[in-house]
């Protein structure tokens, strides 16, 4: 294998009790880099279509990438992914976990988990050298503990010195937006990774690896200290260091995109008590993944008197867009969500969209604007699958609207299934159309367009802005999903993509750059397009569709009120990036680019599913 990549891949057989080792592919290795790339080849290869996702066919992916774990700033990431049993279409996260370093020091890029275990089990892995022990261990006693306990019992059985992922009881009860955790707050997969893992009977994924990671040149160390020391050097690292992502509650605050009452409003009365300078005040200690000298988990005393940590995200969905406005319960919650193993962004919005249900009586017992106590109390029913509300809301919103019918689906806050993150975009045209053609469901991963849309133009419908979409798109996840590195340092101080650049040459001895990582990302995105029409049997613009209420019920507060989207304005933007994509007019890989990117080997699939356009 060339240098950077470890050369293996582990694939482990639940059902069979059975593993083996196999060589990663070359060709994988250059077309798909990594990660993401990694895990959406094997899903396309490997799943059966429509294959049903909590079932023993669809397989768990743990992928790396190949600056992951190599001195350089933040590479303590790995990546899980499956067919998402929240959305239905590909899904995965990126997690910082001691796992990464483990499963780079051993040589394996990606885990590929398969079938059922027949009680619950957790894999313990090891390697000497090119041996390879993997134990299908009984997880009977882990099985219904929370992931901060679960974890300690598994330390105290293998020691401190083992990277691990696990879930939660959220994950062993199939909720659908489960998460996979690590390290006690570091929390991945939003659309229902952890509830794939529990489909499994999969408790964690514990290894000790061993041996070093191989580079093509030993400047790497080098380039990678002077990469930490320029990230450090940027002028905006001091604040970060102090608030973190949690200082977007008063941004957000001032340019009215605070998710507030299940993405209502834009502003928030008590955004202070809950904001970056509160959280400053209050701020005992820092959590952060392994190799991080950027620690974004920031944690407080909550309202129980125990540390729980908070991001910008956690904050939003659990504080405003509930109208809770006091950050030691907000914490609460946090940690509660923590501990189950479930996202919280998807957590604030079942709330949300709860709170909206009962408010307007389509639902009994439910929970009032505020209420943090039976919000609390609700996370645990979802979690343990223990009320009918509870259940209900375990299954993500679209579906829990579905159930409840009437005007429920026009206040249910998704695309494509997955719950959006906290950004309102009743006046931000451009990350509405981010959060709808994010690959795996309205997430703001792949593009945080809203901070340069604040700046050029909210309110325009500009084919420049879908051109600045694509190309956020094309960095976020071709270089930084596939590579498999935290992205904060580019994203939050500014550290130039020339060091990753850089790195990535001196890493693999191979060159990227923008265009390189556009065709690389096309290419992914063109996969992941393909996947999801595949699962979904078709494909309309409806998809790519943000959810009604941005459309239909306008800002009533602050200086924005009145503003809504505009359908017309949207679609025009939708048609635009379809275009840049090479898609068709129905959001459909046309049969030229699938045939420019090397992915001709989905169009027969694609052709028994729909008709392709040249
Ligand atoms: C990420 C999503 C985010 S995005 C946040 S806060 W953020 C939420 N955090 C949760 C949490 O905490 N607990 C919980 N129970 N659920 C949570 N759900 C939410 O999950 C996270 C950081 C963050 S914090 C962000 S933006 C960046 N994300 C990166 C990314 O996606 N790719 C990449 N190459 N680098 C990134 N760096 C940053 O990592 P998901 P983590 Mg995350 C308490 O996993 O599925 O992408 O969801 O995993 O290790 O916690 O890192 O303001």
């Amino acid at each position: 294998m060339v240098s950077g990549w470890g050369g293996k891949v582990l694939r482990i057989d639940l059902s069979r009790r059975k593993f083996a080792i196999q060589p990663l592919d070359a060709d994988m290795a250059f077309r798909y880099v990594g990660g993401r790339g990694f895990a959406i080849k094997t899903l396309w290869d490997e799943l059966p279509p429509g294959v049903d996702p909590l079932s023993p066919l669809n397989k768990f992916i743990i992928a790396v990438g190949p600056l992951t774990a190599l001195p350089i700033p933040n590479s303590g990431k790995l990546l899980v992914a499956a067919k998402s049993p929240l959305t239905g279409g590909y899904g995965d996260g990126n997690i910082g976990s001691w796992l990464a370093i483990h499963m780079r020091r051993a040589g394996v890029d990606m885990i590929i988990i398969e079938g059922r275990a027949e009680r619950p089990t957790y894999l313990f892995i090891e390697n000497k050298g090119e041996e390879f022990r993997v134990d299908f261990n009984d997880a009977s006693d882990l099985w219904g503990l929370d992931a901060f306990t679960a974890e300690d019992r598994i330390k105290r059985i293998h020691g401190t010195d083992v990277g691990m992922i696990l879930i939660g009881p959220a994950g062993e009860n199939l909720v659908r937006f489960a998460t996979v955790v690590a390290q006690k707050g570091r929390s991945g997969g939003r659309p229902g990774m952890g509830a794939v893992m529990g489909s499994k009977n999969l408790k964690a994924v514990v290894m000790r690896g061993h041996g070093e990671v191989k580079v093509a040149d030993p400047m790497l160390r080098k380039i990678g200290l002077d990469a930490m020391v320029a990230t450090k050097n940027k002028p905006n690292y001091p604040f970060w260091m102090r608030q973190g992502t949690t200082s977007t509650v008063e941004w957000a605050q001032e340019a009215s995109v605070l998710p507030t009452y299940n993405f209502s409003e834009g502003r928030f009365d008590e955004y202070e008590k809950i904001g970056g300078f509160s959280v400053e005040r209050s701020k005992i200690t820092t959590r952060s993944c392994p190799q991080c000298i950027m620690a974004c988990g920031h944690v407080v005393r909550d309202s129980e008197n125990e540390p729980a940590e908070l991001d910008y995200e956690n904050i939003a969905m659990l504080g405003s867009n509930l109208g809770i406005g006091d950050l030691p319960k907000v914490a609460y919650l946090n940690r509660l969500a923590d501990m189950m193993g479930m996202d919280t962004i998807s957590t604030g919005s079942v709330l949300g969209f709860a709170m909206e249900a009962t408010e307007k009586k389509l639902i009994k017992d439910g929970i009032e604007w505020g209420d943090h106590r039976r919000a609390a109390e609700l996370i645990m029913d979802i979690a343990h699958g223990e009320t009918e509300l509870g259940r209900l809301l375990s299954l993500g919103v679209r579906e829990a609207s579905r159930r409840i019918g009437g005007e429920a689906p026009d206040f249910a806050m998704h695309v494509k299934g997955l719950e959006i993150s906290a950004y309102d975009c009743h006046a931000a045209p451009g990350m509405a159309l981010a959060f709808a053609t994010s690959p795996i469901g309205a997430h703001h991963k792949d593009a945080w367009l809203i901070s340069w849309e604040v700046q050029r133009g909210r309110f325009d419908y500009t084919r420049e802005k879908v051109e600045k979409l694509v190309e956020m798109q094309d960095i976020r996840s071709g270089l930084f999903e596939t590579i498999v590195t935290c992205r904060f340092p580019w994203v939050e101080v500014g550290l130039e993509l020339d060091w990753y650049f850089r790195l990535f040459k001196a890493a693999t001895g191979m060159d990227m750059n923008m265009s390189t990582l556009s065709q690389i990302n096309n290419r992914i995105y063109t996969l992941i397009r393909a996947f999801w029409v595949r699962e979904y049997g078709g494909w309309s613009r409806e998809h790519d569709t943000p959810p009604a209420k941005w459309f239909k019920k306008p800002l009533t507060k602050g200086p924005l009120r009145g503003a809504k989207l505009d359908y017309d304005g949207y679609n025009r933007m939708l048609s635009w990036y379809y275009e840049l994509r090479g898609w068709d007019e129905n959001g459909i890989p046309r049969i030229s680019t699938l045939r420019s990117l090397g992915l001709d080997f989905v169009i027969p699939q694609l052709q028994g599913i729909v008709k392709l356009s040249q």
